[in-house]
């Protein structure tokens, strides 16, 4: 292992900057340019300290110094605080570079950290989570997951699987004989188990999905049915411009409304129509790719439009594949032809006026209600790599399932079992490879 140097604070100027050294030659390099009380025992020092480059001082700083494996990797550490200037900060990177130590890639403290069995790897997730958190809802999965969350459950289960596994490989070794070393019922009722964690955890995933990434939402329809209207009544300012002529709206436009703790992300678009215009055309383009990515689709119409509202919606279907998606009808305007109010044609249609603010409460609630959390403080799943490699895994338990209740021979059971085994230990870090850490850590930033 080398030892690796990283600006840990955001690139740019600040009041005070973090520099971290981590590997075998930590304290060796750091005692180079700095004089260093030593740091015997497990708990960190924090000393003020000159930092010299040969005979230049180039700072006076905070020199924090760790043995390992007390540290955040596990490894001997040092964390230099400097005053955060530009030059300060490269200059003290440079002079621990030239005298030994290697840039860090990005996340490779915390892949060190997770390497020397400091964390688990849902843990080390945890940490880019929590450190991309932007709001109450997403700060707390984070920390949840960093705490330990599900994977420590998952992770027991996992250790009395591979026990009745063994056993089941041992009986290979006798089977001209016929003996079972494994207990198929507390095979099946462990499969029990672990399946019913895992839907839990499946069916949590579009409220943690929705808690982490925020939830997009096209608002869409015909022009002028006052789209633009809408999304500035929801965000509360004039982010549109909204006008009585048709086609005012050319590119997609999009602001953020937090309901309930979720994110929601609206984007408004150009009113679909044939139009000659080319400009015109690109953003009705552009409205199509918005409906595409949207998990949410605010169709809006007007008072005055509501009879070809069925077709629209057919030739919107002809158009883009809705499947997956929430499609919400809007009925607009209502505020300029009262008499509607007393003949609306079906429940399916919400009535609204987006001038007045009539109906954006229901519309508001109407949105937020599927994202409830749930009250018993069950595990909320938000990582996609766990919701894929849970998918998998409960392809392999069915399979299992199905040997033991058809009492296939105990060679073939086991394929599965150690393909459930496989994509149960990807979450946790039990089961690992390049490739799997590769994917999660560069998404991290340089210095954690
Ligand atoms: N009376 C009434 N007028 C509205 C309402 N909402 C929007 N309007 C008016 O309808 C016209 C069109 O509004 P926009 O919000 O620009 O409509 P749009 O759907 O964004 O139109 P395009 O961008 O052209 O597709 C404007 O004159 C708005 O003032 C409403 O609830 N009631
Ligand atoms: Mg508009």
């Amino acid at each position: 292992m080398s030892t690796i140097a990283a600006i840990a604070t955001p690139p740019g100027i600040g009041g005070i900057a973090l520099l971290r050294l981590s590997g075998p030659e930590a304290h060796t390099i750091a005692s180079q340019h700095l004089r260093l009380t030593p740091c015997p025992g497990p708990h960190p020092s924090a000393s003020y300290a000159l930092f010299r480059n040969g005979n230049t001082v180039l700072d006076e700083v905070v020199v924090t110094c760790y043995r390992a494996p007390h540290s955040y990797t596990g490894e001997d550490m040092v964390e230099i605080s400097c005053h955060g200037s530009l030059y300060v900060q490269q200059a003290i990177l440079q002079s621990l570079i030239d005298s030994g130590a290697r840039l860090a890639e990005p996340g490779e403290y915390t892949r060190r950290a997770f390497l020397n069995g400091k964390l688990n790897l849902s843990q080390a997730e945890a940490v880019a989570d929590l450190i991309d958190s932007t709001n109450a809802g997403s700060h707390q999965l984070a920390i949840s997951q960093l705490r330990g969350g599900y994977a420590q459950q998952l992770s027991q289960l996992r250790d009395q699987f591979v026990q009745l596994a063994s056993l089941l490989e041992l009986e290979l070794d006798f089977s001209q004989e016929d003996v079972e070393f494994a207990s198929r019922s507390q095979l099946l009722q462990l499969l029990d188990t672990v399946e019913g964690i895992a839907q839990q955890l499946l069916e949590s995933f579009s409220l943690g999905n929705a808690i982490k990434n925020g939830v997009p939402v096209a608002i869409v329809g015909r022009p002028n049915v006052g789209k633009s209207t809408l999304l500035n009544a929801l965000v509360g300012e004039e982010r549109a411009i909204v006008s009585n002529i048709a086609g005012t709206t050319r590119d997609t436009i999009e602001d953020t409304l937090t309901l309930g703790g979720i994110t929601f992300r609206f984007i408004d678009t150009a009113g679909l129509r044939h139009s000659p215009d080319t400009i015109e055309s690109l953003g009705i383009e552009r409205s199509y790719r918005a409906i595409a990515q949207a998990q949410i689709v605010l169709y809006l119409t007007d008072t005055a439009h509501l009879a070809s509202l069925q077709q629209e919606i057919a030739d919107l279907k002809a158009q883009v594949d809705l499947t997956g998606k929430r499609l919400i009808l809007l009925l607009n305007k209502i505020d300029a032809d009262p008499a509607f109010q007393s003949q609306l044609p079906s429940q399916a249609v919400i009535p609204l006026s987006a001038k007045t603010g009539t109906g954006l409460d229901r519309l508001r609630q109407l949105l937020s209600n599927p994202y409830t959390a749930p009250t018993t403080g069950q595990p909320i799943l938000s990582n996609l790599r766990h919701y894929q490699a849970l998918q998998k895994m409960l392809s392999a338990t069915h399979l299992v399932r199905q040997g033991l209740t058809h009492g296939l021979p105990a060679d073939l059971v086991i394929i599965d079992l150690r393909d459930a085994l496989y994509h149960l230990g990807t979450i946790t870090g039990q089961v690992t490879s390049n490739e799997i850490l590769g994917s999660i850590f560069h998404r991290f930033c340089i210095g954690k």
